[in-house]
């Protein structure tokens, strides 16, 4: 026996991720509700070889269902979210609505996946945001043999983080720069984005820092350890899928570079390439449809006592948003539901 499922968002780049993955991971499902808002009504969404029709996500009934996956804003996840989980379906949310609320669980499976047991205050569990869900599974082996001290991270993520509309503008302007008079104004960023690269994802806060910066702070607080200083700076870049980050590490005990690559091979979720030559590490457009985090590029930081740096790179649509919540649905139904 499986469990009925919805998935709210399905259109959307990462709901059709979910659905891929669900399919790919023969996530035991015995129902399955694609929802939609009702201006994408009827449209026709993949699940594995079936083809599946949204339903109207308005007027749906979550009474009766296990999970409900959500990838939709956080204005329609404060809608529906609460109307799910009040109807004994438990919710796992890809939107920052619930990651900050100290009753709700955020969670990496291969990082903390004992935050499971604390969805029951709410009925929901959160998924965190791309950047950091990618990070944590790197941070996490190191820090549990030389307790991380401090994170600096220099993030270049890609344009799909902020939707298919970056992704047209990405394309659009490229090719506007070859075709005389085919220029593409930006309107999704403040800035060209094809062949530049721009510092500012989401909103400035006072401090300086933007929101993409303070929750890659927060979140891996939450998620390892409130103890670990975290510093960012968030950056995208022309690249249609893949986010990859230069992590920085401070720790309490010596973890030299040969040791810190053979945890991080041993790691769940991580696939290590790392060879000092041409061609020996990973970039994006090789994560592409992957599960796996790549850590590339380690070595000793040696302008500190316990200095470590390395490269890390992940399909953002899929460990950061759409994986990581069908791994978090595997987990509570492994660990608390106990169907399928
Ligand atoms: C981004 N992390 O990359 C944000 C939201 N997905 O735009």
């Amino acid at each position: 026996m499986g469990y009925r499922v919805a998935v709210v968002g399905a259109t959307g780049n990462v709901g059709r991720e979910m659905l891929n993955i669900l399919a790919e991971r023969q996530f035991p499902v015995d129902e399955l509700a694609v929802l939609a808002s009702r201006r994408s009504l009827g449209t026709e969404v993949s699940f594995g070889d079936k083809t599946l029709t949204t339903q109207d996500l308005d007027t749906f009934d979550f009474t009766g269902w296990d999970m409900a996956l959500f990838a939709v804003g956080s204005e329609a996840t404060k809608t529906y979210a609460p109307k799910a989980a009040a109807a004994g379906c438990v919710v796992i949310d890809n939107s920052s609505l619930y990651r900050y609320d100290p009753d709700i669980p955020l969670i990496v499976p291969e990082v903390n996946p004992q935050a499971v047991h604390d969805y029951k205050n709410k009925n929901i569990i959160a998924n965190p945001n791309c950047s950091t869900a990618q990070m944590v599974v790197a941070l996490k082996p190191l820090h549990d043999r030389a307790k991380i001290k401090r994170v600096v991270v220099s993030t270049y993520q890609s344009v799909s983080g902020s939707g298919k509309d970056a992704i047209d503008e990405l394309w659009n302007q490229t090719k506007g720069m070859y075709v005389p008079g085919q220029e593409v104004e930006p309107s999704v960023y403040p800035k060209q984005i094809a062949f530049n690269v721009i510092p500012h994802i989401d909103v400035f806060m006072d401090s300086g820092d933007t929101k993409e910066e303070w929750k890659m702070i927060v979140e891996t607080k939450k998620i390892i350890d409130p103890s670990i200083k975290v510093t960012a700076t968030c950056v995208r870049v022309p690249v249609f899928v893949g986010h990859s980050e230069s992590v920085n590490i401070e720790t309490e005990d010596f973890l030299d570079e040969d040791e810190a690559r053979d945890i991080l091979r041993e790691a769940p979720g991580i696939l290590v390439v790392d060879k000092r030559e041409n061609g020996g590490y990973v970039t994006p457009v090789e994560c592409v449809g992957d599960y796996a985090t790549f850590i590339s590029r380690i070595r000793q930081d040696v302008t500190v006592e316990n200095g470590l740096n390395l490269w890390c790179v992940s399909d953002n649509l899929r460990k950061g948003a759409a994986l990581n919540a069908v791994q978090i649905a595997e987990l509570l139904g492994r660990e608390v539901l106990k169907k399928g």
